[in-house]
């Protein structure tokens, strides 16, 4: 193929109290569930449950809170869908639990870099996420300063590639991913943007993030809940400048503005 394929949506779905509350400090599993599906029927290829925040500030969460959010979740969902699953997570606990109730990726915006992570990993036979962050998540926003922000970015996504080799993970089994808003300022974000081709480390595929972020909020001056259109915006300029999957939370929008990249950008193929 040519890579004219279209990209792949990658469909959010953050199993926190927040995001599915019952009314207390609880998860609901169905609501959890039923919204995987619907993200599925609405042309999500990747669903990617996640049961830790990585926002600005946010707290950390236990193993046993984390497994407890989030297995439920992707057994429930391996026998609802064919979707891949995808967990988001850093800990090596978690990601071989995921990787037994079905999922086939790991999504770890801490690009394998716990203790025991990178051996997890390889052993669970999953395709992994290596997304690339200055600093760590409470304090990442705090005035990031880069001295050539896409070299950077390159040259930590080289390391962690050489790191998974070393540790047994294929070429085959990597994605890559500049990490938007995670120790970036708005320009950095442009920055990495424009020339998102250029983080392609041996040719592997690139995953963007850009839905609901604060890149939008910023460009648009909208609270995240009216973020839909800047985030499909900025989807489609991702997949303009080459990125084969795009982490959204609207997937059904996000998904007919990439059939219309696809048929600008492959004609002959389209209808
Ligand atoms: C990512 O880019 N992002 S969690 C703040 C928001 C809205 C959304 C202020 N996990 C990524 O989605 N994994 C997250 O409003 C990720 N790439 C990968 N691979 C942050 C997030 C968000 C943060």
């Amino acid at each position: 193929m040519l890579g004219l394929e279209q990209p792949l949506v990658m469909g959010v779905l953050n199993v926190t109290p927040d995001s599915f509350s019952d009314g207390g400090r609880f998860v609901r599993l169905d609501d959890a569930v039923e919204c995987g599906v619907r993200m599925v029927e609405e042309g999500a290829a990747i669903i990617d449950v996640g049961g830790e925040s990585t926002r600005p500030g946010a707290q950390p969460v236990g193993l046993d809170e984390e497994l407890r959010r989030v297995i439920p979740v992707i057994t429930r969902l391996r026998l609802r869908t064919q979707a891949i699953l995808s967990v988001d997570t850093s800990k090596p606990e978690v990601m071989h639990a995921a990787a037994a109730a079905g999922a086939a990726m790991i999504n770890d915006v801490r690009a394998l870099r716990e203790p025991g992570a990178l051996e997890a990993a390889v052993n669970s036979g999953c395709a992994v996420c290596l997304m690339h962050m200055l600093g760590e998540p409470r304090t990442m926003q705090d005035s990031p300063s880069y001295r050539d922000v896409v070299a950077e970015v390159r040259q930590f996504l080289e390391q962690r590639v050489e790191a998974c080799f070393a540790a047994g993970i294929p070429a085959e089994r990597i994605v890559l991913d500049p990490g938007f808003g995670f120790g970036k300022t708005l320009q950095h974000n442009l920055e990495l943007l424009r020339h998102l081709r250029e983080l392609s480390v041996s040719g592997r595929p690139v995953l963007a993030g850009l839905s609901r972020k604060s890149m939008v909020g910023t460009l648009t001056g909208r609270p995240a809940e009216e973020r839909v259109h800047g985030s499909v915006a900025l989807a489609v300029v991702a997949a303009l400048h080459g990125a084969r999957i795009l982490r959204v939370h609207d997937v059904g929008a996000t998904a007919d503005a990439l059939k219309i990249v696809a048929a600008v950008q492959a004609p002959a193929q389209n209808p």
